[in-house]
């Protein structure tokens, strides 16, 4: 026993260090097979390869790694798809072996069923009358050309810049005007942020204060852009709403006013004065109204006409916005409105949501409609 006693304590100290440095190399060890498990599973979360949250229940399905969203079709794409197009009706009329009296009577039926209207028709049918006369055309294909070009020509003419002065040393102001439910708190929001794209500060001034929700409608908009927002009382007078609005837009120096209105009919004189109102207190304030935006429902048809018409004379229009042309054939009513009126299309509504306000481009409009 005494030798055990002299022993084990020998042995102890010998042993000691040994198994302390054997230890301290497990340790070292494990934390190296624990961090480098712990970054190859924390890779594969990144990759998608395991269930995408952190947390997620470990019986939960491994997720597909997310799609890459399909790329939005392009605006012609988006027009054709509109069912825009003649060619369905123009191709009957074209493939005939020779242009005959029935080849004209097609081509003004599809022409007058896309909205071009009487008298645009005819004129974009006169000249191509009188080239086939002259045998200048002889063939259905070169009719085909010569139309598409004679509607070009129709549309070729004006600016369709929106108009916005950078001089000016207060805010500009767009007046949104139209009928009920054209588009025009949809298309201030749209054209709101597309504003703030382009770095300029934006105010929206609720200038339907007939309608309850317009005011709150409107806010959305507001706030999805980052624009400054006013609002008046319900049933309250709408200049004083943009007067107000304009006032604050000069105090915080921002650059841009876009002016809510109520929707109203036309042919409805009180309200079309009450416009005309709206349009003078924007005009006596600082700042300068330098566009209003009549907003068209390209699905209303020959209307639209009209409602140009009638806008034009309250507010002296400086441009109209066709809204609502992915579900309708009836574009055909911009050559009536510029044409007739001189009025440029400036920007066309292809959806709800606040990327489908394009700029209007006449050429690619008409290639559409021969697609
Ligand atoms: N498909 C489609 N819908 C649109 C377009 N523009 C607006 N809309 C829809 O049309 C409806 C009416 O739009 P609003 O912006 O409220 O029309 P408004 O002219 O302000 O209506 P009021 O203020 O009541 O006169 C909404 O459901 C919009 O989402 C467009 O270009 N295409
Ligand atoms: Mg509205």
């Amino acid at each position: 026993m005494p030798a055990l006693g002299f022993f084990a304590p020998r042995f102890a100290a010998e042993t000691a260090p040994t198994i302390f440095i054997a230890l301290a190399a497990l340790t070292i060890v494990f934390g190296i097979g624990v961090v480098v498990v712990g970054r190859r599973r924390s890779a594969k979360v990144k990759d998608g390869g395991f269930a995408t949250q952190v947390g997620a229940p470990t019986a939960a399905p491994a997720e597909k790694p997310a799609e890459q969203p399909a790329e939005k079709p392009s605006v012609r794409e988006r027009l054709v798809k509109a069912r825009l197009s003649l060619s369905g009706a123009i191709a009957t009329a074209l493939t005939r072996s020779s242009i005959t009296d029935s080849t004209w009577d097609e081509l003004e039926e599809s022409l007058l069923r896309a909205d071009l209207g009487v008298a645009t028709t005819t004129r974009v049918l006169q000249p191509l009358r009188k080239l086939v006369a002259s045998k200048t055309v002889t063939e259905p294909g070169e009719l085909m050309t010569a139309l598409k070009n004679e509607m070009r020509g129709q549309l070729g003419r004006v600016s369709r810049e929106l108009r916005f002065d950078d001089s000016l040393q207060a805010p500009n102001i767009w007046l949104v005007v139209g009928v009920n439910g054209s588009g025009k708190t949809t298309t201030i929001g749209k054209l709101g942020a597309q504003q703030r794209k382009l770095g300029r500060s934006v105010l929206m001034a609720a200038g339907d204060t007939f309608r309850a929700a317009a005011g709150d409608q409107l806010q959305t908009w507001a706030q999805r852009s980052g624009a400054e927002f006013v609002r008046g009382a319900q049933g309250g007078d709408p200049s004083s709403v943009i007067f107000d609005g304009i006032a604050r837009a000069t105090a915080r120096k921002i650059d841009l006013v876009l002016a809510d209105t109520a929707g109203r009919l036309q042919n409805n004189n009180n309200l079309m004065d009450e416009l005309s109102k709206v349009r003078r207190v924007a005009d006596k304030g600082e700042g300068e109204v330098t566009e209003v935006l009549l907003v068209i429902d390209a699905t209303t048809g020959q209307n639209g006409l009209n409602q140009a018409k009638q806008f034009s004379e309250a507010t002296q229009v400086t441009g109209v916005v066709l809204t609502k042309l992915d579900g309708s054939s009836k574009g055909g009513i911009v050559f009536a409105i510029e044409t007739e009126l001189g009025i440029p299309i400036k920007l066309v509504g292809l959806g709800e949501t606040i990327d489908d306000l394009v700029e209007f481009d006449a050429d690619e409009f008409v290639d559409a409609l021969f697609v």
